[in-house]
């Protein structure tokens, strides 16, 4: 074994030789991996390290198989879709459930999550799903966080943000937008900062003479009325005479065709003959 290795590497060795199950096994061999520097004396040991990560692996993956049960992975089914990763006792749960109420557990133990969990969170208009990801960085839980809308990364220092950095370039997550957070941070800050880092716009419709609804309709930035009509029932187009529009611009109450941009907020009451 290289002599020259740094004092963080040990420590993480023992965390791996202490690891009870697979999936603890696997989330620290992975971080002795990356703790280890990478030069030619280190060549052998990194290779030995990867062998032994691709057979444990194997053996969760053989393992899942045999007891042939269906894992249903989790599909985005609100309006945006909010992975959340960290490492282990970064708040994730904490989180989780303060926001969505999801039946996750909170812990002073490491890896107490072992399961993605999901949940939703009504906000201003909005349902947006967030899913708690497990610390081991499996395969499996990480193509959940590829199809986010945004990405919500809990830290605890500098330390961990690196670490975290790292697991995102592995897991080629760096195109996704992310939004790097503690649980020091105020909630309502948070899913603010989550609707104004997706390019989206919230419409309330509203029936002639009624109140506006509740829920927005969301739609990519840049869309037009006709997007939206479509969207609410596509029969509507060809009978669309024209929509109001209520905002807080003193042109509210105002009358625009199919071509109109929406803009976020808008209260939308359309007619149609
Ligand atoms: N210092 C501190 N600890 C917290 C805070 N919120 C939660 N914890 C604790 O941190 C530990 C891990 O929390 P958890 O949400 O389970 O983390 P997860 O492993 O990322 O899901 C638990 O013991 C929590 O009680 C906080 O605001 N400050
Ligand atoms: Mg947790």
């Amino acid at each position: 074994m290289p002599t020259n290795l740094p004092v963080e590497w040990s420590l993480v060795e023992k965390e791996y030789q202490s690891a009870k199950t697979l999936e603890e096994k696997i989330a620290t061999l992975k971080k002795l991996i990356s703790v280890t520097p990478k030069h030619k004396g280190t060549e052998h040991l990194l290779g030995d390290l990867r062998k032994r990560l691709a057979k444990l692996e194997d053996q969760l993956e053989r393992r899942s198989k045999k007891t042939g049960r269906k894992v249903e992975t989790i599909k985005k089914t609100a309006d945006i879709f909010v992975p959340i990763i960290g490492l282990t006792q970064s708040g994730k749960s904490t989180l989780m459930k303060s926001l969505t109420n999801a039946p996750v557990e909170i812990s002073s133990k490491p890896y107490t999550t072992r399961e993605s969990v999901t949940g939703v969170r009504f906000f201003e208009g909005v349902d947006m799903q967030f899913v708690e990801i497990p610390s081991f960085f499996l395969r499996k839980d990480m193509d959940i966080a590829r199809n986010a809308d945004v990405i919500v990364v809990m830290t605890r220092d500098e330390r961990d943000l690196k670490k975290i950095q790292e697991v995102v370039r592995q897991n080629k997550l760096e195109g996704k937008k992310i939004i790097v957070t503690n649980i020091g941070k105020p909630y309502e800050e948070l899913l603010h900062e989550i609707i104004n880092k997706i390019d989206v716009v919230r419409v309330f419709t509203k029936p002639v003479g009624k109140k506006a609804a509740e829920k927005a309709v969301v739609l990519k930035k840049g869309s037009a009325m006709k997007n939206l009509v479509k969207r609410i029932n596509e029969s509507w187009l060809k009978n669309f005479k024209f929509a109001r529009i209520f905002d807080d611009t003193e042109f509210s109450g105002r009358r625009v065709g199919l071509n109109y941009l929406l803009k976020d907020r808008d209260v939308v009451e359309i007619h149609s003959g």
